[in-house]
């Protein structure tokens, strides 16, 4: 059969508010705000310069229910990029950007292929005369909780089959919900030569010949999505893959360990963090996990705590040419100043302190994404956060 070569893309998220972020400064918080467009953009010039024959989003293009007129528009504007070089995109929808979600839709140009919630086969020819077929479903609604892979039909002999799907797979243990569950042998059995998965925002390849991947997300989106984020390009020809990973990633979230091993002055501990960060390569948003704080006085331990050194380090920022944001300081000891000896207290109180949008998401889950209750639920302000996690505290040091 003729080579095809394709872009595997999932999970945009495009228009993520970065809400934890909007304290930032105004120019540092409105790149940031643009950096999942910032990365599609990547994406297209990568498609056109590789001419791909054609390009896959296996689901999550919006990152909201409402997606906004705004990011639709720039969405549309990309792809009619894509049109004018005679690209063709397949793409379904995810339990992010689901059909019934409330929306104003732009009329998309005739390149653009989106599954229906009933899976469904498409025909591709490519220019090379090789043919294609392309099996997927779209999230009519938020939760699909029940095995789909059943419906997708047999791959023939005589062409290429590719499968998408958006869902958990079985064995991965991850913060996102469990949505379309299937195994690896669920899929290996259908005789595809590809499956391009969506939904884990982690990259992984599940599977090899054929190969069955997750992309991960196009651009981290919190302290947890960590490292290099981008698609893969497939070169399909006959039962042979190559796969490449391309990074589009706009900003990089890293985590970057520092150890104060025999530090004894303020001076000491922001030099260590500064070298350290010096190994981090492009515009980043760092996390500093401070280790080995045996040697600090009660002084450092007071200006670590009450975000003296997170001032003194954001501050520093600049004028190097990359943005190097440190958005948070977190400590391996958890003691954060607390009272308490109980080591299984202690993890629990740091954890509490470090939870963050993605944490406090997850920790109400069973709640925000209940069918019957969601919709009633207004989200949860800064202040109501503080005070559950000041009653949390107030449990743990009076029970015994
Ligand atoms: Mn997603």
């Amino acid at each position: 059969m003729e080579t095809i070569r394709f872009f595997h893309v999932a999970d945009l998220h495009l228009d993520s508010p970065f809400k934890g972020l909007k304290h930032l400064p105004k120019e540092m918080f409105e790149r940031i705000h643009n950096s999942t467009f910032a990365s599609f953009e990547k994406v297209v010039k990568e498609a056109i310069e590789r001419r791909i024959d054609f390009m896959i989003l296996s689901g999550d293009l919006f990152d909201e229910e409402d997606r906004s007129i705004r990011a639709q528009a720039k969405l549309v504007k990309q792809f009619q990029t894509l049109h004018t070089y005679d690209i063709p995109v397949y793409i379904v929808h995810g339990n992010h950007d689901h059909l019934g979600s409330r929306r104003l839709e732009i009329d998309m140009p005739d390149n653009i292929h989106i599954f229906h919630e009933k899976t469904e086969v498409k025909h591709l020819t490519t220019k090379n005369g090789a043919l294609v077929d392309i099996v997927g479903f779209s999230y009519g609604t938020r939760h699909i909780r029940e095995r789909r892979v059943g419906e997708y039909p047999k791959g023939t002999a005589d062409r290429y089959t590719i499968g998408i799907l958006h869902g958990s797979e079985g064995s991965i243990h991850s913060s996102h919900e469990t949505y379309a569950p299937f195994t690896v042998d669920e899929l290996l059995v259908k005789n595809y030569h590809y499956w391009a998965l969506g939904h884990i925002h982690q990259r992984r390849i599940l599977h090899e010949e054929p190969f069955i991947v997750y992309p991960g997300n196009i651009q981290g989106r919190h302290r947890k999505e960590t490292g290099a984020k981008g698609c893969y390009e497939v070169v399909l020809g006959g039962h042979h893959t190559e796969l490449s990973f391309i990074p589009t990633h706009d900003l990089i979230w890293e985590t970057c360990k520092v150890s104060l091993k025999g530090t004894g002055r303020f001076g000491e501990v922001f030099q260590r963090i500064q070298q350290a960060m010096e190994s981090i390569c492009g515009d980043s948003l760092i996390e500093i996990l401070l280790t080995d704080e045996d040697s600090l006085t009660k002084d450092i331990n007071i200006k670590i705590d009450n975000g003296d050194l997170l001032e003194a380090l954001q501050s520093d920022i600049g004028g190097h040419g990359e943005m190097k944001w440190v958005h948070s300081i977190r400590r391996s000891t958890g003691k954060s100043g607390f009272r308490e000896q109980d080591p299984f207290k202690q993890e629990v109180i740091a954890t509490l302190e470090n939870m963050d949008e993605e944490d406090w998401n997850e920790a109400l889950a069973e709640l925000y994404e209940h069918t019957s209750i969601y919709r009633f639920l207004e989200p949860l302000e800064e202040d109501e956060k503080k005070s559950l996690k000041y009653e949390t505290r107030h449990l743990l040091e009076n029970k015994g």
